[in-house]
């Protein structure tokens, strides 16, 4: 994927605050820390057009990334982590579940695991709604640097039994290596080509075009 520009477009907590939905997009989930935030960085070639930080639970809202006017990253909160407000944990489920609810131009999640993490509900989820939402799912499991190549397998054991996935499911990353950007960039290019037309009109929204 060549990235020309990469722009900030918007932060939203709901639907309301969406920006209008013409372009196809890519969202990306995990559980706070996870590193959605880098991974959308070293995708669009970019050290901090998303803010990054060691502290959890930073991204509470849904934000939007265009790449090239042609299709947007989003960017979503985070969850599961202990020192958020309880009011900031009840709202992630709704604000997500929305999200993949009423988007008619999200294309594919891209679902982040921390490779020496064992998932968890929220990951089990996650993956719930995006079956019975039938929305396409990239997992990537992430921090590979973190583990020597040859624990890898093993490592990751406790991901595929929790997900039920196939370990060939699995795309591998590190944002500091960045082991993985270009499979990540293939798969979600080839979810862009399968369906790369606007929004349908819909029945409802008055027909965005
Ligand atoms: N070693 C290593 N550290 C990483 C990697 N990806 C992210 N990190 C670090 O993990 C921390 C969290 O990364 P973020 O990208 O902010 O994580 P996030 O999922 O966006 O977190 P929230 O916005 O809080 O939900 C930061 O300190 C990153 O530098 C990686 O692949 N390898
Ligand atoms: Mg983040």
């Amino acid at each position: 994927m060549l990235v020309k520009t990469a722009t900030f477009i918007t932060s939203a907590s709901g639907a309301g605050g969406y920006p209008p939905g013409g372009l196809p997009e890519i969202a990306f989930a995990g559980r706070s820390n996870v590193g959605k935030s880098s991974l959308i960085n070293v995708l669009v070639n970019r050290r901090a057009l998303v803010r990054t930080s060691s502290t959890p639970g930073r991204t509470q809202l849904l934000n939007f990334f265009a790449v090239n006017d042609e299709f947007m990253l989003v960017d979503l909160p985070g969850f599961g982590f202990a020192k958020v407000p309880l009011a900031v944990k009840k709202a992630w489920g709704p604000m997500v579940r929305t999200y993949l609810e009423q988007r008619a131009n999200l294309r594919a999640l891209v679902l982040l695991f921390d490779i020496r993490r064992v998932p968890r509900q929220e990951e089990l989820q996650l993956l719930d709604w995006l079956e019975e939402l039938e929305i396409p799912t990239i997992p990537v499991i992430t921090k590979v640097d973190k583990v020597g190549r040859s624990h890898r397998h093993r490592q990751i054991a406790p991901i595929l039994e929790a997900t039920g996935l196939p370990v060939d499911a699995f795309s591998f990353f590190s944002a500091v290596t960045k082991e993985g950007r270009d499979e990540v960039w293939e798969r979600i290019a080839t979810v862009l080509e399968e369906s790369p037309a606007a929004v349908p009109a819909q029945e409802d929204s008055g027909g965005v075009q």
